[in-house]
């Protein structure tokens, strides 16, 4: 009988969700190299169980750290009494998550058709997955999904791929390689149904190019912020010899590999893995964009920042083809805020904001991918990763300004 109890107790904290009640998100602001250090040093206070939502980029720019409850007087007084100035983005994170959650709910899909598909909320991957189902279904000879792999835990990993035509030239986007990321699933659903719905408009863009859109990268994890933990970043797969789980997929590509801007250490939110594709939701995509041979626009969309970024990531040498990639981000950029006015900033990854090894686009860019890009989307830090559904739609629809730019000029300027 207590044995049972015992297990049930223990089941119990196995499936409940992480919660994140008097959690706070403090924006720290560093004055000097001194106190740079100081706030840098909590990030190996383990103890603290810090959540460095955003780390240190540029001196005299902010830090995010997601604090927990029972480190967050620790954390004020350590900051206070080095006089390190610093701002409360979130009372308290839960509260925000649980209005997020309330509107899920509230936001079911009754007949599941795109045009009633409810775009200016979050869904979970089996909802997700139906979407794709149905405008696959709702537009034959348009849309089709492949499946590209599987996941660490076994998930079906899916690309949409929108085309007129056999074998064309071909541009691809990606979402959610972070899962915690959550706008960028849903702008990434958003994507879909508008390329469907300007195409019966004006069927140029896909005359002479197809599209791939790979909206959940990260499946397991994605499924795991729904069930366990909202702010699950990485992969789900277990790490031999440790009992932290999973692999940083930004960190996991064959792109400087193993060097500085990545940790060896499973429990981190930066591990790069045992080796370079360890993780088979980058496996993936690197078998299909070698096996396509013609993608010629590389996309791969996280949050939050405001940035649009280009290579290089693990080298401060620049690429090639810098002066055209910076020329097309600052149209795209000054696209997107052309819409609300939402500003970005643009620039390689490593001037822009820190040196991270085995990147995403630095590995399709070294494959020949000229028009390679990440866009960090909403917001600065007011909400970060919590960004509420209200900003999906304006998110997805000033996104998609900067995405067009790219993609066109990738069509019209072929090599
Ligand atoms: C973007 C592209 C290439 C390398 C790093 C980044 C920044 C990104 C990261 O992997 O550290 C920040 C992040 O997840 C938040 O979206
Ligand atoms: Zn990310």
């Amino acid at each position: 009988m207590k044995g049972l109890l015992v297990f049930c107790a223990l089941l119990g904290a196995a499936l409940a969700k992480e919660n994140f009640v008097g959690h706070q998100v403090l924006r720290i602001f560093p004055a000097d190299e001194a106190q740079m250090s100081l706030v840098q040093s909590l990030e190996e206070l383990d103890h603290l169980q810090l959540d460095f939502w955003k780390t240190l980029t540029q001196p005299g720019s902010p830090v995010d750290i997601r604090v927990p409850f029972p480190s967050v007087q620790a954390v004020k007084i350590f900051l206070e009494s080095n006089s390190i100035q610093y701002d409360i983005m979130i009372e308290d994170l839960q509260t925000l998550l649980d209005e997020e959650a309330n509107e899920m709910v509230s936001s079911r899909w009754l007949d599941r058709s795109t045009a009633s598909f409810n775009y200016a909320a979050y869904h979970t991957l089996s909802e997700i997955y139906a979407f794709m189902d149905s405008l696959t279904a709702e537009n034959p000879g348009l849309v089709s999904k492949i499946q590209i792999g599987n996941s660490y835990e076994g998930r079906p990993i899916y690309v949409l791929k929108f085309s007129t035509g056999a074998n064309r030239p071909a541009f691809w986007i990606d979402t959610g390689i972070h899962s915690r990321e959550w706008v960028t699933q849903a702008s990434g659903i958003w994507f879909a149904k508008k390329i469907v719905d300007d195409h019966a408009k004006n069927p140029s863009l896909l005359n002479s190019m197809d599209i791939f859109l790979e909206i959940v990268t990260n499946p397991d994890g994605y499924a795991f912020t729904h069930s366990s933990n909202r702010m699950w970043r990485k992969t789900r797969s277990i790490n031999a010899g440790s009992s932290c789980i999973g692999v940083d997929p930004n960190r996991n590509w064959d792109a400087g590999f193993g060097g500085a801007g990545a940790s060896s250490n499973p429990c981190t939110e930066t591990y790069r893995g045992p080796r370079a594709n360890s993780e088979p939701e980058v496996k993936a995509i690197v078998d299909f964009v070698k096996a396509h041979g013609k993608i010629k626009g590389f996309v791969s969309i996280h949050s939050y920042s405001q940035l649009l970024l280009y290579p290089y990531g693990y080298t401060t040498a620049r690429a090639a083809d810098y002066q055209e990639l910076d020329n097309l981000a600052k149209s795209a950029v000054s696209a997107l805020s052309a819409v609300y006015g939402t500003r970005y900033q643009y620039g390689s990854i490593i001037t822009t904001i820190y040196q991270a090894s085995g990147g995403t686009i630095d590995w399709t860019y070294n494959q020949g991918i000229k028009y390679s890009y990440t866009f960090e989307l909403r917001d600065t830090g007011r909400y970060g990763f919590a960004l509420p559904a209200n900003q999906i739609i304006p998110t997805a629809v000033e996104t998609w300004a900067a995405l067009l730019k790219i993609i066109e000029y990738t069509r019209d300027h072929p090599y």
